[in-house]
């Protein structure tokens, strides 16, 4: 039997192919690689991989641009490998999501090649085109987000394209119907091909307003800079206009009909949003007929989270989104590494990673996170990233968590790749590679694992709903619960010791192989730094 609710409460490894594993040494990991590295996927007791794409295309965005949607970048390999790789995941009970980037194509796409060729081509209206102002400006004021207006001038068509991101990235004109099919049969083919779902890229972005009209600015007092820099102009407006549109809850029933035609498919949506992130989350996977999940930037921020803010989100879901279903992560390829973002030390690295494995909703974790991988400091000389080019120094890019996994100690490229690794190898990874923490049974790679395993062994944290979750000071508290399992859990997100009472009722403590606290007989729960309790009501 298949469980087609596999994805609710899932945790999902990322993997940037670029940087995960070089199988031919040529220095760019790859998706031979992906499949030999398997069994230590597994060893960590996700339930599925979600790999960054792979498909055809030029790099620009590394691989985010993407120029052949139904086939395999040579680069990262070949479809007969894409097809080792979920071999090899089926084989250890792993699901494989894909990450499909719908939103925009490359420019080297064949559509807008074609697109681009005239004004009466079949796929003329296939991207946004627009005239310009009488006086040769763009159509409206919309920035991209990579920097710079979000129209660039072509002057075969005499008309400006809009791209959301980078130039080589026009966004796809999604209320022509023909645009729509041809993404779902590109979807399709991915299906037919045997994966078991979908990360979908910036799913907000897919329309834009077909009168095109001016966004307004945003009140400095309403501006979040939490996820990309502030230096960028993009986060001093309000895309009321250019994404969020109502159209693209339509569209993604169509691609949610398309799944359920599969016996277990599911997507998890990336719906980035400053300022309405929660709310549009709890739109977009409303119901059976939307998105499963949506990917939260809440806990991306850059401000380090405490109690009190992971008890605003959740009180916030409860009202914005209450059958709305969150996937959670710290960290990604797009942001730096939470070690140091937050700066963690070893403890409240550990406490954190306890904590999202307790919450309500997916997990994402991100290759290398299971080591603790701080960020890493990527010389302007070796940067690749488009994004970091444009606004270093004041924003260095997202290469410091992009560089290459470190497998082992001995080697200087950490077992990656027997050739020149695309981004350096950072120093400061080598003595946290995965070799040296298999031998070492206080590494943090194994306190991973026991909280994936703690995860699975509780219903109650993979599908329970929960009490109110409270912040008491730096404590952190609430309870999951679901048929007759109640767990408790408490967090000290703090380095100073603190002392709580525990609900009334009959508590067991569990979780000691997490380092959690057992409260003292008059039910006084003292947490030592960075100290859990979890408590199971008999
Ligand atoms: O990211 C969408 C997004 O909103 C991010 O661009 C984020 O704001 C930015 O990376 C700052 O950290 C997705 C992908 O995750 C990203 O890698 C792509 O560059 C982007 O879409 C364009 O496809
Ligand atoms: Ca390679």
């Amino acid at each position: 039997v298949i469980d087609k609710d596999w994805w609710r409460g899932a945790v999902i490894y990322q993997i940037y192919p670029r940087s995960f594993q070089d199988s031919n040494g040529d220095g760019i990991g790859d998706l031979i690689g992906i499949s030999q590295r398997m069994s230590y996927i597994a060893s960590l007791g996700v339930d599925a991989i979600w790999i960054s794409p792979f498909f055809t295309s030029p790099m620009k965005d590394f691989g985010y641009d993407v120029s052949d949607y139904c086939d395999v970048d040579p680069m990262f390999g070949t479809l007969a490998d894409f097809d080792v790789v979920v071999e090899a995941a089926h084989q250890h009970g792993l699901k494989v999501m894909i990450d499909l980037v719908l939103s925009h194509t490359s420019d080297q796409h064949p559509w807008f090649a074609e697109s681009q060729s005239n004004r009466t081509n079949s796929k003329a209206d296939w991207y946004v085109w627009s005239d310009p102002k009488p006086d040769g400006t763009p159509p409206n004021n919309w920035l991209s987000i990579f920097g710079g207006p979000a129209w660039q001038w072509d002057p075969g068509r005499e008309q400006y394209y809009l791209h959301n991101f980078l130039v080589e990235q026009p966004d796809l004109n999604f209320h022509n119907e023909d645009v729509q099919n041809a993404i779902l049969s590109t979807t399709r083919f991915w299906l037919d091909r045997g994966v078991d779902g979908f990360r979908l890229d910036t799913i907000n972005f897919y329309y834009a307003d077909k009168e095109l009209r001016d966004n307004p600015a945003l009140p400095p007092e309403r501006r979040n800079a939490n996820i990309a820099p502030s230096v960028n102009p993009y986060n001093h407006q309000e895309h009321i206009y250019s994404k969020n549109q109502p159209e693209n809850l339509e569209f993604l029933k169509r691609f949610r009909a398309l799944l359920d035609e599969y016996p277990a498919a599911a997507c998890v949506g990336e719906v980035g949003d400053a300022q309405r992130g929660l709310e549009l989350l709890g739109e977009y996977t409303s119901g059976p007929e939307m998105v499963h999940m949506c990917y939260a930037f809440e806990f991306l921020a850059k401000t380090k989270l405490d109690a009190t803010r992971v008890a605003q989100v959740f009180d916030e879901l409860s009202r914005v989104a209450k059958n709305g279903w969150p996937c959670w992560a710290f960290s990604n390829h797009d942001v730096e590494r939470h070690a140091s973002r937050w700066d963690l030390p070893p403890a409240a690295q550990r406490l954190f990673a306890t904590l999202i494995m307790c919450l309500r909703g997916s997990v994402c974790l991100y290759q290398g996170e299971e080591l603790g991988l701080p960020e890493a400091d990527v010389d302007f000389e070796d940067l690749q990233d488009p994004y970091g080019k444009q606004f270093w120094p004041e924003f260095k890019g997202r290469d410091g968590c992009r560089t290459p996994m470190v497998w082992e100690s001995s080697n200087q490229n950490g077992g990656f790749s027997e050739g020149f690794p695309w981004l350096p190898v950072s120093h400061d990874h080598l003595n946290r590679s995965v070799g040296l923490q298999e031998d070492d049974p206080s590494a943090i790679l194994h306190h991973y694992r026991r909280a994936i395993a703690f995860r699975k062994e509780h219903p109650s944290l993979i599908k329970g709903e929960h009490g109110g979750v409270f912040a008491y000071g730096d404590v952190l508290q609430f309870t999951r619960q679901h048929g007759d399992e109640t767990l408790f859990c408490a967090f000290n997100l703090s380095d100073t010791p603190s002392l709580h009472g525990m609900p009334p009722g009959d508590w067991v403590t569990i979780g000691h192989e997490l380092g959690g606290a057992t409260p003292s007989p008059d039910f006084k729960l003292h947490l030592g730094p960075w100290q859990v309790c979890l408590a199971l009501k008999q």
